[in-house]
């Protein structure tokens, strides 16, 4: 039993309901991108209908409809997050472009060569490769959280990797190759103890439980709309609103300036000195639809349900002979990443789509992660909370079949 009313939600999402490869399609490919219920297919398509215009900048009705709508989404994103004010929340591409923002605009002024960097084991190669390109660019240091076996961050050296150093510590708040949740809030503190800001990738959080960045005490979060029920091509940074005051823009352009002459540019205040160029108007207006969709359902209701799903997932496959569940942390939301012994993860996903089971099969963006466990690929089951128990079955199904086939 669910404490949502799936049959009802599902009736939502009109592309759940079509038959692949002769199958009803089976859609557990969430944390790649999940799916869109018609709340924001509609909020886009009226945004193009009725109010299209440019946001910020002509004094005629429809730029003013379209101006209310976007900010109107920046208002929807503050509270989603409780951040303090809408002048914390930057309109951005989505998570990888809010840690390359962060990189370039807070970090990289500070960067000195020899000064340190602090990510894990376990991150998105967003939340590694803009931080490797300082490195580069400066002559600065990226260290690492080691990670255990289970898949869970080894925080008994967090203090030493800690040091007088380190410019900022960058972590995931749930691992999208794993699943861990991180217990970010205890190594915010251990980081700020020693005046070390924080940022956390919350791209893989955000879908699934509640986040609120004045608890966490975080300094910057970021996350991308399309991982939770919104369109691509539009997310958000939240950041603390004196360090971004201290920030200089990162992109220069139309909308983030005051006033410009060839002699000198006053920037814009925030959130638009982050925000060059006309953004992606119907993007924040169908995130604000999405957050508007979570909200009615009940966050705490969406994260028992694929809490349940998990659980349920964890415990069937567990008991299959032959399969191996890759990241079993104690805390966990939504994802199973598994392989089947002496099949490759790539004929799995083949195989599945014969059966109209969508999954991701490779190394999520996370190759460490991949490194770490000495294995090319997983097979990655994520779910969201339109779901079902059914979908677990045809899910162990799934992997019965492939079992068959290669026996
Ligand atoms: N992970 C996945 O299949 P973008 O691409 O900017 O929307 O999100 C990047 C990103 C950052 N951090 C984490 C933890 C993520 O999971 C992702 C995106 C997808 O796992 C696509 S690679």
């Amino acid at each position: 039993m669910s404490v949502l009313d799936l049959a009802a939600i599902r009736q939502d999402f009109p592309i759940l309901h079509q038959q692949i490869n002769g199958h009803p399609l089976v859609y557990l490919d969430n944390a790649a991108t999940s799916q869109k219920p018609n709340q924001v297919i509609d909020a886009v398509a009226n945004y193009y209908r009725q109010d299209n215009a440019n946001v910020h900048r002509g004094v005629h009705r429809l730029s003013q409809r379209a101006t209310d709508a976007y900010e109107g989404a920046r208002d929807k994103i503050r509270d989603f997050v409780n951040a303090q004010s809408d002048k914390e929340i930057i309109f951005v591409r989505g998570a990888t472009e809010a840690v390359n923002l962060v990189a370039q605009s807070f970090v990289r002024p500070q960067l000195q060569a020899g000064d340190e960097i602090l990510i894990s084991h376990m991150e998105h190669h967003a939340n590694i490769v803009p931080w490797q390109m300082l490195c580069e660019q400066t002559g600065a240091k990226l260290n690492v959280i080691p990670m255990t076996k289970v898949g869970e961050l080894d925080l008994s050296t967090l203090d030493e990797l800690l040091t007088s150093k380190t410019k900022i510590m960058a972590i995931g708040h749930v691992s999208n190759a794993l699943g861990t949740i991180n217990p970010i809030k205890d190594m915010i503190a251990r980081a700020h103890a020693k005046n070390i800001p924080v940022l956390v990738d919350g791209a893989q959080a955000v879908p699934h439980m509640i986040v609120d960045v004045q608890d966490l005490d975080c300094d910057f979060y970021v996350f991308s709309g399309h991982k939770m029920f919104a369109p691509t091509g539009i997310g958000a940074l939240y950041g603390k609103q004196t360090l971004l005051e201290a920030m200089s823009p990162w992109q220069g352009g139309g909308d983030m300036i005051l006033s410009v002459s060839f002699a000198h540019t006053e920037y814009n205040e925030l959130p638009y000195k982050f925000e060059a160029g006309t953004p992606n108007i119907s993007g924040a207006i169908g995130l604000g639809a999405a957050i508007d969709y979570m909200n009615n359902l009940g966050i705490a209701n969406l994260a028992a349900h694929e809490h349940a799903l998990l659980i349920a997932a964890t415990e069937k496959v567990t008991a299959l002979p032959g399969v191996r569940i890759i990241g079993t942390a104690a805390q966990k939301a939504s994802v199973l990443s598994f392989m089947i012994e002496g099949v490759h993860p790539h004929d799995v996903g083949t195989i599945f789509d014969q059966q109209g089971l969508a999954i991701r099969t490779g190394h999520h963006c996370a190759q460490p992660v991949m490194q770490f466990f000495g294995i090319p690929a997983t097979a990655r089951a994520s779910f969201a909370f339109y779901n079902t128990f059914d979908e677990i079955d045809a899910l162990v199904g799934g992997i019965k079949k492939v079992q068959e086939l290669f026996a």
